[in-house]
C-alpha cells in the first residue's frame, strides 16, 4: 500500500516534469490514412496574416524594418521589407484560387488595423469594401473565413502613444474589434482576437528583436497582462457587434486567440534545467490560458514581477482554444539573473531552415494536455520553414497523424490550419523563412506566381479523405 502510493507520487512528480514520452515510428505514420474518421464539419485549411502577405500597409513594423541595431545590423535580415510582400492586397484572387486547389474548407487571414483605422477614429471604407469582397469570394468558393484582428502590427498612431505599453491600447483595439464585427459580421463567424501574444511579448519585450525592441522583463510581464485585457474587451466587443450567423450553424461568433505553444523539455535531469522548463512553460504556454479560465489577469516571471488581479471579462472569453504549434525546446536553466533559461535543440533531431526541431509528437502531447480544458481545440497554425519544399510532405503527414491520434484518444480537435498558404514576409527573417504550400520567387518573378510545392498533393490527399476537395 505505502509502496504503491509513494510510487504513484513519484510518477506524478516525474510526469509533471516531462509529461508522457511518446514516439511515432515512420511506419505507423506512413500507414495511416490522414483525417480518417474526422467528423463532418471538421475544418482543414490554411493560414496567413495581413502584414506578411498584403504589401502596401504602413504599420509600426514598417518603421521597425527600416531601422537597425546600434552596431548597424538591420532589424530584418538583409534589410528586407514587407512593402510589397506577396502583394495579396491586389492578388488576393490568386490566394482564393490556391485555397480551392488545396480543397481547403477554411482560410484564416488577417485584416490590417492600420489600413482600416489609419488615424484614430477614422474608418477607410474602401479598404473595408475590399476585405468584404475577399470574404464573400471565399464563402462563394466554399471556404469559411477565419479573421485575425491583431497579428503583430499596430497602426503608427497607436505605436506613437506607446503601443502595448499605452494604458489605452486594450480599449482602442476593442473599439476596432467592434467596428470590424459590425463591418464584416454578416460574412464572418470565426474570429481570432490576438495572434500569439506570448511570442510578441518574448520578441518585443524580452529579446528586443521586434518592436518596440525592449529587453525588459518587468515590461514584458505588464505587456502580457495588457494583451489579456485586450483579448477580453475585444471578445465582448465582437459578441456585441457581430450578431449575424453567416454560415447558419447557430453561432454568430466563435472567438478565440491563436496561442503559440511549445514543448519545453529540460535539457537534462538537472533540477535547474527542469525548473527552467517549468518556468518557461508556465509563462509561455499556461498563464494566458489560466487568465481566461479564472477571470483574472495572470502574468508572472519569477524574480521579476507578478500580476494577479480580477478581470471578470476574461471568464468565458474563449469559444475555442486556438493552438499554433511548431516545435520543442530543451531548456538549460540559470539560477541567477533575470534570464531564466537558454533554449537549445535536441541533438541529432531534424530541424527546419530556421533551426526549429521537427517534433510531431509534441503536437500530440500538447493536444492531450489541453483536452480536458473544456475548450474545443483548433490547430490554428502548424508548418515548416523549408525552402526546397521536400521535407514538408512528411511534416504535414506526421502532424496530421499526431492530430488524429489525439482525437482517437479523446481530444476534441475541431480543425487544422497549415501555416502557410503562400511564402511570405517572415518578420525579422525577411524572406528567409519559406513556409508556403505555394512558393513565391520574390527576387526574380515580378508576377509573384503562386507555385505549388510537393506538399500540395499531400494536403489534397487529406482533403480528399475529408470530402472537401471539389
Ligand atoms: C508564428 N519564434 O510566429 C506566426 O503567427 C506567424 O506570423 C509566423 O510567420 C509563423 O509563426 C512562422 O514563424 C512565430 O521565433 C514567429 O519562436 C516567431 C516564433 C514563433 C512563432
Amino acid at each position: 500500500m505505502r509502496r504503491g502510493s509513494s510510487l504513484a507520487l513519484l510518477a506524478t512528480v516525474l510526469g509533471a516534469a516531462c509529461t508522457k514520452p511518446v514516439t511515432f515510428t515512420p511506419a505507423e505514420i506512413a500507414g495511416h490514412k490522414m483525417l480518417e474518421g474526422a467528423p463532418r464539419g471538421f475544418f482543414l485549411g490554411v493560414a496567413t496574416s495581413a502584414y506578411q502577405i498584403e504589401g502596401g500597409a504602413r504599420t509600426d513594423w514598417s518603421e521597425w524594418e527600416n531601422g537597425a541595431y546600434p552596431d548597424g545590423t538591420p532589424h530584418v535580415v538583409g534589410g528586407a521589407t514587407a512593402a510589397r510582400a506577396a502583394d495579396s492586397w491586389n492578388r488576393w484572387r490568386d490566394d482564393v484560387a490556391a485555397c480551392r486547389q488545396l480543397g481547403a474548407n477554411m482560410y484564416r487571414l488577417g485584416v490590417e488595423w492600420a489600413r482600416l483605422e489609419p488615424t484614430e477614429g477614422a474608418w477607410d471604407e474602401a479598404a473595408a469594401a475590399r476585405y468584404r469582397e475577399m470574404f464573400a469570394a471565399l464563402r462563394a468558393a466554399g471556404v469559411e473565413p477565419m479573421v485575425t484582428l491583431y497579428h503583430f502590427t499596430l497602426p503608427p498612431w497607436v505605436a506613437a502613444r506607446g503601443g502595448w505599453d499605452w494604458d489605452g491600447a486594450p480599449a482602442a483595439i476593442a473599439a476596432f474589434a467592434r467596428r470590424a464585427g459590425a463591418a464584416f459580421g454578416d460574412l464572418v463567424d470565426w474570429w481570432i482576437t490576438l495572434n500569439e501574444p506570448n511570442v510578441y511579448v518574448s520578441k518585443g519585450y524580452l529579446a528586443g528583436q521586434w518592436p518596440p525592441g525592449a529587453k525588459d522583463p518587468a515590461r514584458a510581464v505588464r505587456a502580457l497582462a495588457a494583451f489579456e485585457r485586450a483579448h477580453a474587451l475585444m471578445t465582448e466587443a465582437l459578441r456585441a457587434a457581430d450578431t449575424k450567423d453567416a454560415d447558419g450553424d447557430g453561432h454568430a461568433t466563435r472567438v478565440g486567440i491563436a496561442h503559440n505553444v511549445r514543448v519545453f523539455d529540460p535539457a537534462s535531469w538537472h533540477p535547474v534545467d527542469r525548473y527552467a522548463a517549468h518556468a518557461a512553460d508556465d509563462f509561455y504556454n499556461q498563464q494566458f490560458l489560466d487568465a481566461v479560465a479564472t477571470g483574472r489577469l495572470r502574468a508572472k516571471l519569477p524574480r521579476v514581477a507578478a500580476i494577479d488581479e480580477p478581470f471578470p471579462a476574461l471568464a468565458g472569453s474563449f469559444d475555442f482554444l486556438g493552438l499554433n504549434y511548431y516545435t520543442r525546446e530543451l531548456t538549460v536553466g540559470h539560477l541567477f539573473g533575470d534570464k531564466h533559461y537558454e533554449p537549445t535543440t535536441a541533438p541529432g533531431r531534424p530541424t527546419s531552415d530556421l533551426g526549429w526541431e521537427i517534433y510531431p509528437e509534441g503536437l500530440y502531447r500538447l493536444l492531450m494536455r489541453w483536452s480536458k480544458s473544456g475548450w474545443p481545440l483548433f490547430v490554428t497554425e502548424n508548418g515548416l520553414a523549408d525552402s526546397h519544399g521536400d521535407l514538408r510532405p512528411d511534416f504535414l503527414r506526421a502532424h496530421l497523424y499526431a492530430l488524429d491520434r489525439a482525437r482517437a484518444d479523446g481530444a476534441d480537435v475541431i480543425g487544422y490550419l497549415h501555416w502557410s498558404l503562400i511564402d511570405n514576409f517572415e518578420w525579422s527573417h525577411g524572406y528567409n523563412g519559406r513556409f508556403g504550400l505555394f512558393a513565391i520567387d520574390f527576387a526574380n518573378d515580378p508576377a509573384l506566381t503562386r507555385r505549388p510545392t510537393p506538399a500540395v498533393e499531400t494536403f489534397r490527399e487529406a482533403a480528399r479523405a475529408l470530402g472537401t476537395l471539389r
